[in-house]
């Protein structure tokens, strides 16, 4: 299903009064607030495909009703979502959940819901079947040259589906590691990984990046072949100036400095992109700021002042995606609170001044740098998205309309209440 304008325009008559009494009112402390409105909506995050429908655990999966049980569905709950905020207008295939079997129409379908294809994603964590190999003692670091050739095979054929959707990116995860002391040569694991990893790395189109993403641990429990920023930078580093780290919030070790890590990547021209999600423990994949949003602004001021010193263009040039799919809630509302979280916080360090702070810096001023970094954070920037949402046509309360006009049942509708969605 899609949004009529008039449902929009609607529900946006019904709040205005109040959104302009609130915007008004904050607007007149924030410097610049054109050029943060400006940003806001260039600003577009992509969405996973494996997020429309609810994850499961290792112990089970409580499905939700009315899933996308195709590729088209998929396509079209993300353009649904776009039309609520105006800032998911880029989806994320993996492969094979997503094998797209009529490429020239899905182009078109995307375009007609306005969205890109962002980055592909290969999958050699699962075993697939009828495949000739397993994965299960790893793929691209596999002990056996057959294993890894099926494994960089997998990775080109994804490259070439992209190619053909008009994306520009592959992402790279491995499950590949060791559960037990012993069981893995570290040297020979690695050796193996940037041998395979460069056979990708050759099959890549000129224009083309790759994202080497790293994890602390699971589905391996002693010890990742990319395991954290230092390994996957090695790896990015030795393929070449299309190869690049990509950061998961939910990759690294508890209490680990990400914003650290972030700041040094960009600065060393290797951050590539971003999967959003939050996290209590570990991998947990829950929505975006619901756990730690200030560590969520920490980061991103290190984005915005690591891209600016590089004259980068926010939009473009680093890929922002979520990857998030848990067990309770509805997606698309998650999908929803997701978005909103990552522009709050975006917004938020867009409100860092960056000549004070640094001034501050400069003198060892701790408390004053400080009181600038919460200054910003404290600020509810919620009725600035709702100006950006309301002039690009989006909508002012994305969740309050969805449950409004009972989404997820017009879905269930449409489709039964027993779809599932490829994916984990
Ligand atoms: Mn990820």
């Amino acid at each position: 299903m899609l949004l009529t304008k008039s449902q929009i325009e609607q529900h946006n008559d019904a709040l205005l009064t109040q959104h302009q009494r609130n915007f008004e009112c904050l607007s007149g402390n924030v410097p610049g607030v054109e050029a943060v409105l400006k940003k806001l909506t260039d600003f577009q995050v992509a969405i996973p495909s494996w997020a429309l429908g609810n994850g499961g655990t290792r112990f089970g999966r409580f499905a939700g009703k009315g899933e996308p049980s195709t590729l088209e569905q998929k396509l079209e709950d993300v353009g649904l979502l776009h039309q609520f905020n105006r800032s998911s207008g880029a989806v994320s295939l993996h492969i094979p959940w997503d094998i797209p079997k009529d490429a020239g129409a899905l182009k078109q379908l995307a375009a007609a819901l306005d969205l890109r294809f962002d980055a592909m994603n290969s999958n050699t964590f699962q075993d697939q079947p009828g495949q000739a190999h397993s994965y299960k003692y790893g793929s691209l670091q596999h002990v056996d040259k057959a294993v890894r050739k099926q494994a960089i095979d997998h990775n080109i054929e994804v490259i070439r589906y992209g190619e053909e959707l008009g994306s520009e990116s592959l992402t790279v995860w491995l499950a590949d590691g060791s559960c037990f002391p012993g069981q893995l040569n570290f040297r020979k694991a690695f050796n193996n990984t940037l041998e395979s990893l460069g056979e990708i790395y050759a099959a890549l189109p000129e224009d083309w990046k790759v994202f080497v993403e790293y994890k602390a641990f699971e589905p391996n429990f002693y010890s990742t072949t990319v395991g954290d920023w230092g390994q996957s930078f090695l790896f990015a580093s030795k393929l070449g100036e299309k190869a690049y780290s990509l950061v998961d919030l939910g990759h690294h070790l508890p209490n680990a400095n990400i914003e650290q890590i972030v700041a040094l990547l960009l600065n060393e021209k290797k951050l590539g992109g971003f999967h959003f999600n939050d996290s209590k423990y570990g991998d947990d994949d829950l929505t975006v700021g619901s756990i730690k949003p200030y560590q969520l602004f920490l980061i991103f001021k290190e984005l915005v002042e690591g891209m600016d010193a590089r004259n980068m263009d926010h939009t473009k040039d680093l890929g922002w995606m979520i990857d998030a799919s848990h067990n309770v809630k509805d997606p698309l509302e998650d999908l929803l609170q997701s978005v909103e979280a990552i522009k709050i916080a975006y917004a938020q360090a867009l409100l860092v001044d960056p000549v004070k702070l640094n001034a501050a810096q400069e003198a060892n001023d701790v408390t004053l740098a400080q009181e600038i970094l919460q200054g910003a954070y404290r600020t509810d920037v919620r009725p600035i998205l709702a100006e950006a949402r309301l002039r690009a046509g989006a909508v002012l309360d994305p969740v309050g309309l969805f449950r409004q006009l009972k989404v997820r049942d017009q879905l269930v509708k449409e489709r039964g209440a027993n779809t599932v969605a490829t994916g984990l």
